[in-house]
């Protein structure tokens, strides 16, 4: 299996980890990507019309994302204990808990466009705001809720490697007063899993030049 990657990208390193978790790492060959709005990644458009990775190409060259897509396809390719479980109780839990973790990388991601990708003139602090109480409103959430599970999960998955992008990007200092949810955080970062995919690298946008129209070769009038 091909995994189009990103070495500084939440959503690719929540793959890797999971593909560590269930013992499948050494069946993919990781590629680094470059990825932004501003910035068109041909390969990665070419087997994904949003542009984004993580992006999987399976053995019978199925191509699939996105990142929750991929976990999921993943813990079918294995006989071990499942990421994804079965009871209800336990599978919805997993499934808010990775809800919680994508909103959170999302936010997380916007509170970095309006603080240093923007050009500075386009930058707008309400937004930025808007998106950073989402950011603390989680990690509050999380500092009740987390750990619930006996066994690692792909909630467990997604919040680790969500919150050590934060982390990454000095977003947020989320361990500040929420011991609980930082306990589970440095037990998570301790496992092999994610000590053997640490995030690294810079985002690669376009030029700051608000006339360039390299993100869209298509430009389409809309009145
Ligand atoms: N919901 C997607 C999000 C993927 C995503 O946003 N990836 C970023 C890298 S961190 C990307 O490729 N962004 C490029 C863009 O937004 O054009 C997932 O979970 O895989």
């Amino acid at each position: 299996m091909k995994l189009l990657y990103q070495s500084h990208s939440p959503y690719a390193r929540k793959v890797l980890v999971f593909a560590h978790e269930v013992g499948l790492a050494g069946q993919i060959q990781v590629v680094h990507h470059d990825t932004s709005p501003t910035l068109r990644n041909h390969d990665v458009f070419a087997l994904n019309p949003l542009g984004k990775v993580p992006v999987l190409v399976c053995d019978d060259e199925t191509v699939l994302f996105d990142s929750s897509v991929i976990c999921e396809y993943l813990d079918g390719l294995h006989g071990g204990r499942k990421l994804f479980p079965s009871t209800p109780a336990n599978r919805f839990r997993a499934l808010r808990n990775q809800a919680v973790a994508m909103g959170l990388a999302d936010a997380g991601i916007a509170v970095r466009w309006e603080a240093e990708r923007r050009p500075e003139a386009l930058r707008w602090p309400a937004m930025r705001d808007g998106h950073l109480a989402k950011v603390v409103g989680a990690c509050d959430y999380l500092e009740t809720q987390i750990g619930a599970g006996v066994h690692v999960d792909i909630g467990d998955v997604a919040l680790a490697t969500a919150l050590s992008w934060i982390a990454f990007r000095n977003v947020y200092d989320f361990q500040a007063g929420r011991p609980r949810l930082s306990a589970w955080y440095e037990r998570m970062c301790a496992r092999a899993s994610m000590r053997a995919t640490p995030l690294h690298g810079d985002t690669v946008d376009g030029p700051q030049d608000a006339s360039t129209t390299q993100g869209a070769p298509h430009a389409v009038a809309m009145d």
